[in-house]
């Protein structure tokens, strides 16, 4: 059993396991694969120096034939993420809910592989597209591995997994032409939304500022789906799985995440990856929403429908453990592409419910990685390897990478004394929850899945009043992309079904209407016999006003750590309260970073020299949380001469980020387009650097929006 470690030493068993598997090529002597010294690799075996290449040419052909299988294909959804391994600890015990080692035992430490994802995009596209993020959980635990397979959204767009064939095809590239990438924005997606109302719900996610966070380590996870937690007794209760996230949920404006595409297409994996190198670790706490069987049918919703969420005002999230990410792997490949997740890996304590969508999962993600790693022995792979030795009957096939030993590979079998040997539920044994089935087999869609517009709608209601701005934004820009006046019209009438004030300014945007009414049912399209009725949306229902965990505005705004700050600086800046700056924001764990005309170092007005971090040409103001500008008459007359300098105060200025202005460095803002505002509570002039970090820790000053609107950059 992996015990919490006393000291800092944090190695687990997966840590050691993986060790074993790692090749470290460093003193060593380059060979062939099959260990041949090599002498030269740089050229290949001809008849004569300028004479054609001799078939013999074994070390050319192994060479190039391994280069050309260097690819294998990505992930059909999810291809682009980051990982880190990390561990997760239990701090309460939930014996009565569960008999899972990982949920009684809260001496263990379990090793935790975690990938990070957007949804659409190919594996090298931008991190920062509108999109959902996977959070995807290997527990690689004493009773086998047990993966949490989430979301950074507590919902999903549809609620059967027959229709996940469609929503992916109608988001990813038009196949036609194979545009737009790693973009929600055009036709398809839209056409499919908008007559497939149960999405409602998860768009307008995606729709909100969760679509676009500012970093891996900032967001929620959720596993979504209603499971099952099982006790030693059998008995069964509901529960829905939370990731709270140490730093809050933070995220970045649109604006910024289309320049930062640009200026940084890594922006998240590069975050996440320094985060851990500088020994930042990022913290989640795990936390449970348990619900008695017994009030299975208490709700407004069905708790099998995985397009509603359980809001925390009515079933609080008690929190039990946090994971804790503090190594980076050491081969993305190796690692982070090999890495199999698979819903169907669960431990005795945990089981599943009929939640239709997590139902097909369980088929899909075994069967896909057939597809991807190109043999049913992934799980032989170093990273999707159990900390549990793994004993069985299955044998053979491509790429078997064990050798059985003995005589007999079948069940039951007396030659090998009945091994490997069964166990009974008492000695670990899994056994699936007996849950009663009494009913007719029958393709439909239950009713209690038709209420559409309740929680898209609960979801809007609770957004603070810059949260909705940013949502009418979004739709405007998602549906202004499309070139169909049909399906912006059905759009525009659904989202009038989840508020008429939005629907009202996303139409204005448009230049369009709201329609009344529409000419054929939604979701008309379900097939001949299908049941349309149970393919419409319901009414919309009011049965909580508000649930103020929704908005972003209620997160944590308490620490600075990690957030990058921008010092502007050129030769001659003022050492006078740049180095209290500096210091203060450190201490905190802030990541300071000086900005210059040029790069190399750049000289204070008391002769020393700093290090630049980059130079102005390289970087951009959208990669940055604040700005600093320290004084002195050289550096500031030099930065303002720097259009691009300018252009940095500027957008730091509209994407409401915090700014301090020391001494002469004022004069840089009556240059910029800010001029000389005042009353500003994240714009600080000669201030303490305590208001400055306070105003860092609240992330976004939104009250400037308004203002920020009209800076044009
Ligand atoms: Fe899925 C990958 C999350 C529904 C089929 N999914 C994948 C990953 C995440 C999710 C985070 C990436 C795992 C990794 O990092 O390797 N998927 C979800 C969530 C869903 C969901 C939260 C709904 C609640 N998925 C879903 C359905 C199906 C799939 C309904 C098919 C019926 N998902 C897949 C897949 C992937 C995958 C095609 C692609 C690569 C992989 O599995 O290993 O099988």
């Amino acid at each position: 059993m992996a015990k919490k470690a006393d000291t800092g030493d944090t190695k687990s068993i997966k840590q050691e396991q993986l060790k074993r598997d790692t090749v470290d090529y460093q003193d060593k002597p380059m060979t062939t694969r099959q260990g041949l010294k090599v002498n030269d690799t740089n050229s290949s075996l001809k008849a004569g120096p300028r004479g054609a290449t001799l078939l013999e040419d074994f070390l050319l052909r192994e060479k190039i034939h391994n280069f050309d299988h260097e690819r294998i294909p990505e992930r059909i959804v999810h291809a682009r993420g980051s990982a880190a391994h990390g561990y997760f600890e239990l701090t309460e015990s939930i014996e009565e809910y569960s008999k899972a080692g990982i949920f009684t035992d809260t001496s263990r430490r379990t090793p935790v592989f975690v990938r990070f994802s957007t949804v659409a995009g190919s594996k090298g596209s931008t991190d920062l597209a509108r999109d959902v993020r996977g959070f995807a959980v290997k527990f690689y635990t004493d009773e086998g591995t047990w993966d949490l397979v989430g979301n950074n959204m507590p919902i999903f767009f549809i609620q059967d997994a027959m229709k996940f064939p469609d929503l992916i095809h109608s988001v990813k590239p038009e196949p036609n032409n194979e545009i737009p990438q790693a973009a929600s924005a055009h036709d398809t997606f839209y056409d499919f939304v908008s007559l497939t109302t149960e999405t409602l719900h998860n768009h307008i996610w995606v729709m909100s500022d969760r679509g676009i966070p500012r970093s891996y380590r900032m967001m929620e996870g959720f596993g979504i789906h209603t499971f099952r937690l099982i006790n030693k007794k059998g008995e069964a209760h509901f529960v829905k799985f939370h990731w709270k996230p140490e730093l809050g949920v933070h995220s970045v404006t649109w604006d910024e995440a289309v320049k930062i595409s640009g200026a940084d297409s890594d922006f998240h994996r590069r975050d996440l990856w320094d985060a851990i190198a500088a020994g930042q670790f990022p913290e989640w706490e795990l936390g449970v929403q348990i619900i008695p069987e017994a009030d299975e049918h208490k709700f407004d919703f069905d708790l099998l429908d995985p397009t509603k969420l359980i809001p925390e005002e009515t079933v609080p999230v008690k929190i039990i453990g946090r994971m804790v990410l503090d190594r980076n792997p050491e081969n993305f490949f190796a690692e982070t592409e090999q890495v199999a997740f698979l819903p169907g890996n669960i431990v005795p304590g945990i089981d599943f419910t009929n939640d239709p969508l997590l139902q097909g999962r369980l088929f899909s993600y075994r069967d896909t990685q057939l597809s991807r790693l190109g043999s049913h022995n992934f799980h032989q792979i170093p990273i999707n390897r159990p900390v549990t030795d793994a004993h069985n009957n299955q044998r053979d096939g491509h790429m078997q990478m064990e050798i059985p030993k003995g005589q007999t590979a079948y069940f039951p079998n007396s030659l090998s004394g009945g091994c490997p040997y069964l166990n009974s539920v008492a000695e670990g044994g899994f056994e699936s929850y007996q849950e009663r089935i009494d009913a007719k087999k029958i393709r439909t869609r239950s009713e209690s899945f038709s209420d559409h517009f309740s929680q898209p709608a609960l979801f809007y209601r609770s957004l603070a009043k810059w949260e909705k701005k940013h949502v009418a934004n979004a739709y405007s820009f998602e549906l202004g992309k499309c070139n169909h006046d049909h399906i912006k019209e059905r759009m525009l009438w659904i989202i009038a079904q989840i508020d008429t004030d939005l629907a009202a300014e996303v139409a204005e945007n448009l230049g369009m209407q709201v329609p009344k009414s529409i000419e054929k049912p939604i979701n008309q399209a379900v097939g001949a016999d299908a049941d349309i009725k149970a393919h419409q949306p319901g009414k919309k229902q009011i049965y909580l006003k508000k649930s103020p965990k929704l908005s972003q505005a209620n997160t944590v705004f308490e620490s600075i750590a990690t957030r990058q700050i921008a010092f502007l600086v050129a030769d001659g800046f003022a050492m006078k309260g740049f180095d209290a700056m500096k210091k203060a924001l450190e201490k905190e764990k802030a990541v300071v970073k000086l900005i210059a005309p040029h790069g190399g170092m750049v000289t204070c007005d008391s002769g020393m020299e700093h290090k630049v971090d980059a130079s102005i040409m390289t970087t951009e103001s959208v990669l940055y949380d604040a700005v600093y500008v320290p004084g002195g008459e050289k550096s500031i007359d030099r930065l303002g001469k720097n259009s691009k300098c300018i252009k940095f105060i500027n957008e730091a200025f509209k994407h409401c980020k915090a700014m301090a202005f020391e001494d002469e460095g004022r004069e840089l803002l009556k240059k910029s387009a800010i001029k000389n505002s005042t009353e500003d509570k994240a714009l600080f002039l000669n201030e303490k650097p305590k208001d400055f970090i306070s105003a860092i820790a609240k992330h976004r000053n939104w009250e400037r929006m308004e203002k920020a609107e009209a800076i044009a950059v």
